[in-house]
């Protein structure tokens, strides 16, 4: 079956036995991937809190009474020196985020400029994610050299509008294409465990696998119940229910890849290595993600090893 996918045709994986469907997955992983691989990416924010959009998983967004102080934005040369440390550790991409609801011209956004410069003057991939932008914006991030622009749909059109009032799904798609136009390439993904029903969870999966082209890194991250937020008291994702979104992810998406992302502290080793089988092959590396925990890179690079896992070389 090739894209554009129906709804019953993706809905159907979601109500396959999980052996069977572990088994597909990584049959289409095998075909596609370097085998036993994995991209690490550090994530750095370089404008945290105070962000106008409502979110509602968002420990960022100034709507909510959270622990996460605002704080000035990053001067290039610290991003720097934290993208040399991450490459001296082993990651091969560097995503920056900022708690924006879009780019706006000036000063902040010249200085994400050079940062992206900067980052691949150290030699890494460089990503970043600043919410909704527009095509002249776009065009001078892809000419500092950008790769990646991450832009998540996060659940699905129907329940996008119990999490965010604040923009639509269609905002959301629009700056996708914005993004594919300045030639740069896309990351999205979304979010499981913030109450969504299994239809959602397949209908968000297959907006994402019927875009033209495919994007070319998937995150799947399972919400990080934060206090202070509307979805504070979320109980946490079955890891079993990660593993079958990412076989599903990896099966829609082939050539993609799949990122295990948010959601990995206090989940066992055993429950990551499946992530894996099923099909993610990229993690977030490093301490924390934008706000909150990750676990350690030497617990990583265990168990990496212990997995016989390889991580991405980087590009020459
Ligand atoms: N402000 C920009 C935006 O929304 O696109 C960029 C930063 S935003 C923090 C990037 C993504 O992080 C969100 O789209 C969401 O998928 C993810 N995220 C934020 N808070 C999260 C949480 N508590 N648990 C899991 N994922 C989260
Ligand atoms: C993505 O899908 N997950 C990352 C990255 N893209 C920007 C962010 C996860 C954030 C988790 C909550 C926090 O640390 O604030
Ligand atoms: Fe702002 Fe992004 Fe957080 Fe939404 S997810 S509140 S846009 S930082």
């Amino acid at each position: 079956m090739i894209p554009p996918f129906s709804r019953e045709y993706v809905r159907a994986f979601f109500d396959k036995p999980l052996l069977p469907l572990l088994d597909q997955a990584r049959a289409v992983h095998v075909a596609n991937h370097k085998d036993n691989e994995v991209q690490l990416c550090t994530l750095l924010s370089v404008k945290t809190g105070a962000c106008q959009e409502d979110c509602a998983y968002c420990p960022q967004s100034s709507h909510y009474e959270t622990n996460v102080q605002p704080e000035k934005m990053l001067d290039v040369n610290d991003v720097i020196a934290s993208a040399r440390r991450a490459k001296e550790l082993g990651s091969t991409r560097f995503c920056m985020g900022a708690a924006w609801r879009e780019v706006k011209e000036g000063p902040a956004f010249d200085r994400v400029v050079e940062m992206v410069k900067g980052v691949k003057d150290v030699g890494l991939e460089a990503c970043v994610t600043l919410g909704m932008l527009n095509e002249a914006q776009a065009k001078r991030l892809a000419d500092a050299g950008l790769d990646a622009y991450n832009h998540n749909l996060d659940t699905s059109r129907e329940h996008y509008k119990s999490i965010i009032k604040t923009r639509t799904f269609d905002d959301r798609l629009r700056t996708l294409e914005t993004v594919r136009k300045a030639g740069i390439t896309v990351c999205s993904g979304g979010i499981i465990g913030m109450g969504e029903s299994i239809d959602d969870r397949a209908e968000m999966l297959r907006t994402l696998a019927n875009l033209t082209p495919q994007p070319e890194s998937v995150p799947v991250n399972a919400l990080v119940a934060v206090p202070g937020t509307p979805l504070a008291d979320m109980p946490r994702v079955e890891p079993m229910e990660l593993v079958r979104m990412i076989a599903v992810a990896r099966i829609l998406m082939p050539k993609s890849r799949v990122r295990l992302s948010a959601g990995r502290e206090g989940m066992s080793r055993e429950a990551q290595i499946l992530c894996m089988l099923a099909g993610a092959n990229s993690i977030f590396f490093g301490e924390k993600l934008l706000t909150t925990p990750n676990p350690s890179s030497d617990d990583d690079m265990a168990l990496i090893r212990d997995a016989g896992l390889t991580a991405q070389a980087p590009s020459p």
